[in-house]
């Protein structure tokens, strides 16, 4: 087994090490089309390019916010789209030393004969489309595989199924010069309980790293993007004590200390739930190799999204709501969040039985 060293390994090594700063997290905005589009439906705004626009603008712009980031994940929409004065959003981010990314990923489509498990589409000319998102200016990549708790599953098939696409991704965009941010989500769906989560938890998460050492993948060059280990959506909660301590034992029997950092998805949780949850991990005194901190897509966006509305004259107030997001998941990162920012808006579940992206 030997890692991979092409033309970019230095700069790989650099760029993960970066976006993964204690202090710093990732902005998932790559919502595509279809996802962006219920997301604006929920506040009645029309799904046009014009509106998803102007949302991308009001976050990336959002005043004192970006110094809390590192990276922002895009989609291929928002790569080349401009503020209303026609910069550049990729300029405005990396002004402000905020590393573009994206998703290269396609969705998922069911594997036949389980019982609605799936696996990530995306392979075709994904070396071709790395090359060209480098050129504009994208420095990472994002890749969601999607696997759930039941019965039988996680199936063996869609353990292998999910963990070879991911480190085949990984390799692709190495090659191309584009860090790989490797998602493997586990859905929370289920009446199962928090030793269930954390037992599928590491077994994917073991398959996935030996997947990506088979296919030689410089692990310093890349992120991991999991679930935090939690009850399913059906059981009772748990403290974020809890949740941190099953956390961080997964991560620590599964993820190797070559890789710099591990971004969370948050997964449906309230923005507060992920929050503390976040913080409660960093504050847990055990060796932790790797920098903890956030790759939030609902948790940073919901309650900026409701408080915007689509109205020109709510920027301001929704951009005020975002950046109490990024403090809060910046103190977060160093277990410094003490609570407080949050109205009510960041305490609503943003968990939706069955989503669909
Ligand atoms: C932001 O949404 C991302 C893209 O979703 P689609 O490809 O389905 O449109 C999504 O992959 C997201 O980055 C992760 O699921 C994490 O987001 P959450 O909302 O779970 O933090």
């Amino acid at each position: 087994m030997s890692a991979f060293v092409g033309k970019y390994a230095d700069e790989l090594i650099k760029t993960a090490k970066y976006i993964a700063t204690p202090g710093k997290g990732i902005l998932a905005a790559d919502e595509s089309t279809g996802t962006i589009g219920k997301r604006l439906a929920g506040i009645n705004v029309e799904n046009i390019e014009s509106n998803r626009q102007a949302l991308r603008e009001l976050l990336f712009t959002c005043p004192n916010a970006l110094p809390y980031l590192s990276g922002v994940i895009l989609f291929e929409e928002t790569l080349y789209q401009k503020t209303s004065e026609g910069k550049p959003f990729v300029e405005v981010l990396q002004e402000n030393n905020v590393i573009p990314g994206i998703k290269v990923d396609k969705g998922t489509v069911e594997l036949a004969g389980t019982n609605g498990e799936t696996t990530t589409q995306g392979f075709d000319s994904l070396g071709a489309r790395c090359q060209q998102y480098y050129k504009a200016g994208a420095r990472f990549a994002k890749w969601r595989a999607v696997l759930k708790i039941g019965p039988t599953e996680p199936s063996e098939l869609s353990i292998q199924q999910n963990a070879q696409g991911l480190a085949r991704y990984a390799i692709i965009c190495q090659e191309n010069g584009l860090v790989p941010i490797v998602e493997p989500e586990i859905l929370t769906d289920g009446s199962h309980d928090i030793k269930k989560c954390a037992a599928a938890t590491e077994t994917v998460l073991a398959a996935v790293y030996k997947a990506l050492n088979d296919q030689h993948v410089l692990l310093e060059g890349t992120l991991l993007k999991p679930n935090m280990v939690t009850p399913g959506s059906d059981s009772p909660k748990v403290p974020p004590e809890v949740i941190a301590e099953y956390t961080v034992t997964a991560l620590r029997r599964t993820v190797p200390p070559a890789v710099p950092g591990i971004v969370f998805l948050s997964g449906g949780q309230s923005e507060e739930e992920a929050t503390l949850n976040l913080n409660a991990m960093n504050k847990l005194d055990v060796l932790k190799p790797w920098t903890l901190s956030f790759s939030f897509g609902r948790a940073l966006q919901s309650s900026t999204l409701k408080t915007w509305g689509g109205k020109k004259e709510n920027i301001g107030k929704a951009q005020e709501g975002f950046l109490a997001r990024c403090l809060a998941n910046s103190e977060a990162t160093l277990g410094k969040y003490t609570g407080g920012t949050a109205g009510g808006l960041a305490s609503e579940s943003l968990f939706v039985k069955g989503y669909k992206y």
